[in-house]
């Protein structure tokens, strides 16, 4: 299996055939994140630049990311796999407005895989959701995906949100997608800004690290 038949089944958004390379490749031995990464991501950028060009137009972009959902179906058992130690839990969504969620699926997978216990929201969830989610599963962390540039801006309303009902100083708050940045992350009150997956889990890690050093100096 070659990355680019498998980045070409998704961007044709031909799901049968992006299944059977994916398992393909896991049946090969190739590395699960390797086929993530210069497989499927790499199937979803290309895909940006045509949609962005207008070379393709939103169904098509859907159909890829559809084809792309399935194979990530795949890998998940095989990325979650890993620290069986409980890390911490997390509550994690795509803000209000914007219904991206592949990207915030991988983070969750890859929060899985380091150990955390992750309540996925789903997509357009609104700042009173992640309120109330905090409120029932009180977890350590809240996570914020956007991948548009007009719903990023909800991020400030849900730590808003979290403000006024008391509970933002019991979470730290990550945030993440392609148009944030570390800068963004700062200017809205957020805790860490992680660029991709596998830096999400480093950086939950080292979150919940300095709560618990924080709270070990509380006496
Ligand atoms: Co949309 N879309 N889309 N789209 N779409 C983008 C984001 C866009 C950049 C395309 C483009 O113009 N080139 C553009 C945004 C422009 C902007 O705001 N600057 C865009 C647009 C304009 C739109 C619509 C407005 C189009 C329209 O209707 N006219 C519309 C908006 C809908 C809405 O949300 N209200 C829309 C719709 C859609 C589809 C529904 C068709 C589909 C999404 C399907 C789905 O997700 N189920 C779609 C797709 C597929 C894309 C692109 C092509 C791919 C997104 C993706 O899956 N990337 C995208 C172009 C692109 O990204 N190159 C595009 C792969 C994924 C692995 O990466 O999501 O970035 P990403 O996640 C990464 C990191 O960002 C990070 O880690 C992830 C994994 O490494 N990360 C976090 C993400 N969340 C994190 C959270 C963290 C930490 C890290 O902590 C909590």
């Amino acid at each position: 299996m070659e990355y680019d038949e498998l980045t070409q089944a998704v961007i044709d958004g031909d799901a049968p055939r992006a299944e059977m390379l994916t398992r393909q490749a896991i049946e090969q031995g190739m590395n699960a994140e390797a086929v993530l990464a210069y497989g499927l991501i790499q199937a979803m950028s290309i895909v940006g630049e045509r949609f962005g060009t207008g070379e393709i137009y939103v169904p098509e972009m859907l159909i890829a990311a559809r084809a792309m959902k399935k194979c990530l179906l795949i890998l998940k058992p095989i990325l979650a796999q890993g620290s069986h130690e409980p890390a911490g839990t997390v509550v994690i969504g795509t803000v209000k407005g914007d219904i991206h969620d592949v990207g915030k699926n991988i983070v969750s997978i890859m929060l899985e895989g380091a150990g955390f216990e992750v309540h996925d929201l789903g997509v357009d969830v609104t700042p009173e959701a992640f309120v109330r989610a905090v409120e029932d599963e009180r977890p350590d962390i809240v996570g914020l995906s956007a991948l548009l540039t007009t719903t990023m801006l909800v991020m400030r309303d849900v730590i808003a949100a979290l403000a006024t009902a008391g509970v933002r100083d019991k979470v730290k708050v990550l945030v993440g997608g392609a148009p944030v940045t570390d800068e963004f992350a700062t200017e809205i009150g957020a805790d860490a800004y992680a660029p991709d997956a596998a830096a999400a889990s480093v950086t939950a890690k080292s979150l919940i690290a300095s709560a618990v050093s924080v709270g070990e100096g509380d006496e």
